[in-house]
């Protein structure tokens, strides 16, 4: 297939042009053609990048390479929003990022509902939140088979009571009681394979994931001296772990001192990035607050109001001290609407898009696929070498003997 601008294997903005041509697409011509000359530039780029010598003046900087994810077990919210893919969205151009929608661990804690529907959603939303698919690797960790391979491998290199120290688990497990998988317990160990095998240079966490990078780091760590020492490099790098700015956190609507979540039952706890203007009117108006008078950050006895306040923040951009300013003095019933109003303004073009590119759901299996051949080769590339590391009898190894016997 030869795209517009002549090229014989087209990337992902040019076959959507082709698609446009084809009318199989619903995407606005306008949008068309500003990816297809983004498409023209960034196809210069990377000639330029492949054919300049490594070390010479016009080689381009390598970007610092990042993998990070949310897992599908539901419509991504508020919190997922500011703590991870905003974030993501604010570092791409800086960034050479993989983002994985991780649905091997949304079955950790049972059968997932809708697991194929919240896959695609959640890689819409994604596109919706504002990342560029042209720029970053978007990607389903189940079609990278290589995800599972190192995980075993990581697990047999991973003491036991390293995974026994892991707080995530002890308070899933807690609900789950004797049914609790195995799975659950070796999640952290999945999420490691998840990060090595892309060799980023640091990973954009959560403080809530804070612990389950760390291990990941040591799992890195204790590879290497066991299988890298003496050689010339070792197989992984150890990536940095860089933490999401703290007012990112965000609480949930029915309970300030408990995490805002996918999974959590009310879904009156979260505002959902699919929310319409009267849901998220609606939740605000509900949700719990006090009777203290005025508005005030940071008051230990007083979680819903820091919460509230903190949303209120980050969505408008505004500082901490103009928040203060403008709100101290109100009351829940003032506030409310002013805060709903906020968070539609800020949230409303991005539902919009999502329900938009999920009419297109060949649009999205196209980013999809795009960045699955891309995810593929890095992981290949890095469990090729993990798997000589350890020893195994490769195809490789085989084919070089069989080669041998035939000269
Ligand atoms: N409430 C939150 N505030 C800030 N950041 C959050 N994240 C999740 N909840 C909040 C960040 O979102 C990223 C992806 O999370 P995940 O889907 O992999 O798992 P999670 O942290 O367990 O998210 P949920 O919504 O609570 O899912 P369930 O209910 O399925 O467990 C991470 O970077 C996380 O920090």
């Amino acid at each position: 297939m030869r795209c517009w601008f002549g090229h014989t294997s087209p990337n992902l903005a040019c076959r959507m042009t082709v698609a446009f041509c084809g009318a199989l697409h619903r995407v606005p011509l306008g949008a068309v053609l500003r990816r297809a000359n983004r498409c023209r530039f960034l196809a210069t780029a990377t000639e330029t990048a492949t054919t300049a010598p490594r070390g010479t003046a016009s080689a381009p900087p390598r970007l610092p390479r990042v993998l990070s994810g949310v897992q599908p077990t539901g419509n991504l919210h508020l919190g997922n929003y500011l703590g991870a893919v905003q974030t993501w969205v604010e570092a791409q151009e800086r960034t050479e990022s993989y983002l994985a929608v991780v649905d091997m661990h949304a079955v950790t804690t049972g059968p997932s509902k809708a697991l194929r529907q919240a896959t695609l959603s959640a890689a819409a939303m994604y596109l919706a939140c504002g990342i560029d698919p042209e720029r970053c690797v978007i990607f389903a960790q189940s079609q990278v088979g290589a995800h599972a391979e190192l995980m075993w491998l990581l697990s047999c290199v991973t003491p036991h009571g390293w995974l026994n120290r892991m707080i995530q688990f002890k308070e899933k497990a807690k609900k789950q009681g004797e049914t609790a998988s195995m799975g659950l317990f070796s999640y952290p160990v999945l999420q490691a394979a998840d990060v090595l095998l892309y060799r980023p240079d640091y990973v954009p966490v959560g403080e809530d994931q804070r612990q389950h990078i760390e291990l990941a780091r040591d799992i890195a760590k204790r590879y290497n001296d066991l299988y890298c020492a003496g050689k010339d490099r070792n197989t992984f790098n150890v990536p940095e772990l860089r933490m999401t700015k703290s007012s990112a956190r965000v609480m949930a609507l029915d309970d300030g001192t408990t995490k805002m979540s996918k999974s959590a039952e009310n879904d009156g706890s979260r505002i959902n990035m699919t929310d319409t203007p009267d849901v998220i009117s609606r939740k605000i108006k509900r949700s719990k607050t006090d009777s203290f008078v005025g508005l005030e950050f940071g008051n230990p006895q007083r979680p819903e109001c820091d919460n509230l306040l903190s949303i209120y923040q980050v969505v408008t951009g505004k500082t901490k001290d103009e928040v203060v300013d403008e709100c101290s003095h109100l009351n829940w019933g003032k506030f409310k609407p002013l805060l709903a109003d906020a968070l539609v303004e800020h949230i409303d073009p991005i539902r919009c898009r999502y329900e938009e590119l999920m009419k297109d759901k060949a649009y999205i299996v196209d980013v999809l696929m795009d960045g699955y051949e891309k995810a593929n080769l890095q992981a290949i590339r890095t469990l090729d070498r993990v798997k000589k590391d350890v020893g195994f009898l490769t195809l490789g190894d085989m084919r070089k003997i069989q080669k041998k016997r035939k000269v």
